[in-house]
């Protein structure tokens, strides 16, 4: 029922994830309090992989078990005891090939918050691979998108990249929204798989705390959902803060996310813009595959140079917006001017609909800030282009709009929550934005109205998600494609929601048409 989903959905949201207690059994751990290197917290599978059992490492001082650590080469940069390595730092450290463990050569990732410092050891990668790891970025990664074309090109290219390297049978871009939910905007999978690109997902389906983690881990690694985790032992019963902890265990809740999927194995690269989580990368496998270190952060590499030209293209597209509106501001007023002069403002009742104004009008209004509908009021005449609603509803709304709001600019993607009666054609016109012109008692009122339908019309999806029959009843409240209906249902009476691009339009169209009117009121 709603109910339990909402409370199941804020059970979601409480899950402390970072103190788990348990990690992933790909490799081991070993901790302490920040600036103590005592070791405090060990995994228990640390004698398998270091040969050091855990009662010889808990409770002892770090250089039992590591005597040469920090390594000499950094000595310089710290003060030289093991308590100031132990310091917190922003970031985390690799040390390839840091110790030799029972069944060989282990990597170390050192890192230190508030709370504890981490050290994790994982396999080393064996030389054979060595070439493919640390080869260069793909020279392609560092070019610069400035059309959508080329954008939508360079998107692709890093998830076929990625999945050439990870060997993944499906790669996706997932790109958060302004409110939140996240939207496939590419794709690279293997044939047989059905593809998600175009979909999009509510917030709930990445927790903010989950979000919170990918911000300070550049990769997340689950190489199999099937695997035991291994619960940590502490001394003196320290809590473990697993936030920078590549082993961190898996949420129960996630792994039955990805086993609904019909995943096995992991692995998703963090997009990080200006500070903020821009999206993720997600690969996904149906077997288990356990990247090295090593590889995952040459994947991070890749990921974190393709933000760059994120950044780039957005500058860009910026600057062409701006170039842009002015010249689909000047084409509007231009087809104003022209329905005017060729006196098409019949009065109301021969006709509602506007298309006599002129086909260009209509275009041109729409065209301004991506509308479906316009509706253009100019004393008591009401003209639609478009799909608005009926005229007596338009009247409505408007009065409204003049009695409740000052301003003149209004803006929303859901009318019906601001206006209850608008809920009569929610599917139509969910989304207003709206610009008055003037307002005064013996002036004629004029005002734009445009009109958006309600958002799951807008989305390019490659089939229709709901015929899946990839998944049965019984799981279906944790699958992507149920998501996807939560997602519609979640949004229900909501319209694609106007971008500050448009509102600037608006605004500069608003007062272009002020200023013609000031002009014509002088020549008067
Ligand atoms: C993590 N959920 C994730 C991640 C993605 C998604 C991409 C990042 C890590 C990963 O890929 O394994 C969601 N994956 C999707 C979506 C698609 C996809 C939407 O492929 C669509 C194609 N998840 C839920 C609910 C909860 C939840 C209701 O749907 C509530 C607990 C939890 N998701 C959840 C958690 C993580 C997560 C806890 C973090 C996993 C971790 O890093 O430990």
């Amino acid at each position: 029922s709603e109910l339990s989903l909402q409370g199941f959905l804020a059970e979601c949201e409480r899950e402390q994830l970072h103190l788990a207690q348990s990690i992933q059994p790909f490799g081991c751990l070993i901790g302490g309090q920040s600036g103590d290197s005592r070791i405090c917290f060990v995994s228990a599978n640390v004698e398998e992989w270091t040969g050091h059992s855990a009662d010889a490492l808990l409770g002892h001082p770090f250089s039992n078990f590591l005597p040469d650590f920090p390594p000499k080469t950094e000595l310089a940069d710290v003060a030289a005891t093991p308590d100031a390595w132990m310091q917190p730092t922003p970031e985390k450290r690799l040390y390839p090939k840091l110790l030799t463990g029972p069944s060989g050569d282990l990597d170390g990732l050192l890192s230190c918050n508030a709370s504890n410092w981490l050290l994790e050891l994982e396999a080393s990668l064996p030389p054979t691979l060595e070439r493919e790891a640390y080869r260069l970025v793909p020279h392609r990664l560092y070019r610069m998108p400035y059309t959508e074309h080329d954008w939508i090109a360079q998107c692709q290219y890093l998830a076929d990249e990625l999945r050439a390297v990870t060997g993944f049978e499906r790669v996706m871009i997932y790109r958060f929204r302004p409110d939140g939910c996240g939207e496939v905007i590419s794709e690279s999978l293997a044939d047989t798989l059905p593809p998600y690109l175009g979909l999009r997902y509510p917030a709930s389906d990445i927790p903010q705390i989950a979000r919170q983690l990918y911000l300070s881990n550049r990769h997340r690694q689950i190489p199999d959902v099937e695997s035991t985790t291994v619960p940590i032992l502490s001394h003196q019963g320290a809590l473990a803060d697993l936030s920078l902890a590549d082993l961190r265990a898996v949420s129960p809740v996630h792994v039955q996310y990805l086993k609904n999927m019909g995943v096995t194995a992991s692995l998703s690269f963090s997009i990080i813009l200006s500070g903020q989580l821009w999206g993720l990368v997600a690969c996904y496998n149906s077997t288990p595959s356990n990247l090295h270190l090593a590889v995952r952060e040459r994947c991070a590499e890749m990921t974190q140079v393709f933000t760059l030209s994120i950044g780039g293209y957005q500058s860009t597209r910026r600057l062409l917006e701006l170039s842009e509106s002015d010249q689909d501001v000047a084409d509007l007023i231009e087809a104003l001017r022209l329905a005017h002069a060729g006196q098409a403002f019949i009065p109301e009742a021969s006709m509602d609909r506007g298309e006599h104004l002129g086909p260009t009008l209509g275009r041109s209004l729409l065209s301004l800030v991506g509308a479906a509908g316009a509706t253009l009021i100019e004393g008591n005449s009401i003209y639609s282009f478009g799909s608005a609603p009926e005229r007596d509803a338009v009247r409505e709304v408007y009065q409204w709009l003049c009695e409740q709001h000052e301003a003149p600019l209004f803006a929303t993607d859901a009318l019906s929550k601001h206006y209850e009666p608008a809920a009569a054609f929610v599917s139509r016109a969910s989304g207003l934005l709206a610009v008055r012109i003037r307002q005064s008692e013996d002036s004629a009122a004029s005002a734009f109205l445009w009109w958006r339908p309600e958002q799951p019309q807008c989305v390019h999806w490659a089939g229709d998600p709901r015929k899946s029959a990839m998944f049965d009843a019984q799981s279906n409240t944790l699958s992507p494609r149920s998501s996807f209906e939560r997602w519609i249902e979640t949004t229900s009476g909501h319209a694609e929601p106007w971008t500050d691009a448009d509102l600037l339009r608006a605004k500069k169209f608003r007062s272009l048409v002020l200023r013609d009117l000031n002009a014509s009121l002088l020549r008067a």
